[in-house]
């Protein structure tokens, strides 16, 4: 059982006394304040699973439709150069929700796992949020798989299902291995709305937010699409029918100068790649992840409806992140688990009423990491010490501010394999020390290995001292 404490509790003894709830429940001495400060602001915490950069705000691929996305975007900030912590499931979603690095947590892959068998002491957001005072409610895939069963909350709604085609498989397994990945289909679906797991998702956490609640809340969605496999209601395909798509570029070569440890590193995907290539498959999985990233924001798109004409729009913090990239055939690679742009770029959208400006924009590198302590300051909650991350509150009042340092990505299964991105540049340090060098100022796409030039010595050590722990 958890202390808690519950908000009116707290509201009448900061009234009374300057008392605040801390971690031994009500009536632990925690600060004097001089006045009663306002209450608490909701927060409304989007995931989606495996979505890269592929929406409009971050401008990943020309053709994605994601007007909710940009809606969100348009009332807050948009981190542009955003990165996950680690680019697999289960171990990001493990850093974000407990504030640590992998390397502080050592869960560097979806092996390490259950969260309480590995991290049996860690005080997870959502916990944090409920000792604080919050209800915090649950809907769809905020941790990996059974985790969202074993983790408190007041109130918590799976949300299963992902109708079929009518026949199987959708379009893409026929053509790949089922070592590569079993769930590697897609294809347009004809049912009914209400079987959707993103509807019945979205709708519970519309329900929520259209209840009285007398504390503040904390409501976490998580949604999994684009997460394979790529079955969509029909009318999203259809979407980009008329569009002439554009395919992610993906230059003869390009592999060259990768060292072969970097290239080991998610050897299922380069074959995964070379298949759907020689099937001539490329483009139908490229439009049918698109359907899957439009289908999700339009669901995205019904929760903001839903806030906006609640009596929480004006006190509600929104944040939404995705816990990886994914290749769809950049580096020829496909899926996520690589060190690249693609795999570790996230978007990482807030809207915080009275400190976010409409539409602004923060190219500084940032870490989902972040995500816990900004919350916390956001929340005007007492901050919690041995986090890794730092508060983005800074950067959403000056968007270019000082505040600058790198964010770290880290996975393999002894976390040897880690990337550092600063404001221009990425380096790579692979297990067997293998290196490579990225100058995104000129190749965005990541094509030319610097690693091996001298005159970038200076740098490349530089970042290097970034990943020495
Ligand atoms: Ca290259």
């Amino acid at each position: 059982m958890w202390a808690r404490c519950s908000y009116r509790v707290i509201a009448a003894l900061l009234i009374a006394s300057g008392v605040a709830c801390d971690d031994g429940g009500v009536g632990a001495q925690h600060e004097s304040r001089q006045t009663v400060a306002a209450a608490p602001p909701n927060v409304l915490f989007i995931a989606v699973d495996d979505l890269n950069d592929w929406v409009e705000p971050l401008h990943g691929h020309p053709d994605v439709r994601t007007p909710n996305i940009a809606r969100l975007a348009s009332k807050g900030i948009t981190f542009t150069n955003a990165h996950a912590s680690a680019p697999v499931c289960n171990s990001s979603r493990i850093s974000l929700m407990t504030g640590l690095d992998p390397n502080t947590t050592g869960v560097f892959s979806n092996k390490h796992y259950p969260l309480r068998e590995v991290l049996p002491e860690a005080e997870t957001l959502t916990r944090y949020f409920m000792r604080n005072g919050y209800y915090v409610a649950g809907f769809g895939k905020i941790f990996h798989r059974d985790d969202n069963k074993t983790e408190p909350w007041d109130e918590y709604f799976w949300g299963a299902g992902r109708p079929k085609p009518a026949s199987l498989p959708g379009h893409g397994v026929a053509a790949l291995p089922e070592d590569i990945y079993r769930y590697f289909d897609w294809g347009p679906v004809d049912a009914p709305m209400e079987e959707w797991g993103e509807h019945k998702i979205s709708t519970a956490a519309i329900d929520f937010l259209n209840r009285d609640h007398d504390a503040p809340f904390f409501a976490a969605v998580g949604f999994r699409l684009p997460h394979l496999p790529w079955y969509a209601p029909r009318e999203f395909f259809e979407l980009y029918a008329e569009t002439d798509i554009d395919l992610p570029l993906a230059p003869a070569g390009d592999m060259e100068d990768v060292p072969a440890d970097s290239r080991w590193l998610d050897d299922r995907s380069g074959r995964a790649h070379a298949l759907i290539d020689e099937s001539g498959r490329w483009h139908d999985a490229v439009v049918a992840y698109l359907a899957s990233v439009s289908f999700v924001d339009s669901q995205i798109g019904r929760l903001l409806d839903a806030l906006e004409a609640s009596p929480y729009a004006d006190d509600t913090i929104v944040v939404l992140w995705s816990d990886h990239g994914f290749h769809l055939g950049e580096k020829e690679r496909w899926r996520k688990f690589t060190l690249w742009e693609p795999s570790t770029r996230v978007p990482l959208i807030w809207s915080a009423p009275g400190v976010t400006k409409p539409g602004t924009r923060s190219g500084r590198p940032v870490s989902l990491l972040d995500v816990y302590p900004t919350l916390i300051e956001l929340a005007r909650l007492p901050g919690k010490s041995g986090l890794d991350g730092i508060s983005l509150v800074s950067l959403m009042k000056d968007p270019v501010s000082a505040l600058s340092r790198e964010a770290v990505t880290t996975t393999d299964e002894s976390g040897l394999a880690q990337t550092v991105r600063s404001d221009r540049w990425r380096y790579i340090r692979n297990p067997d020390g293998g290196e490579e060098l990225y100058d995104h100022e000129s190749d965005p796409e990541e094509w030319s290995n610097l690693a091996e030039l001298g005159e970038h010595r200076t740098i490349k050590n530089s970042l290097a001292k970034k990943l020495d722990r």
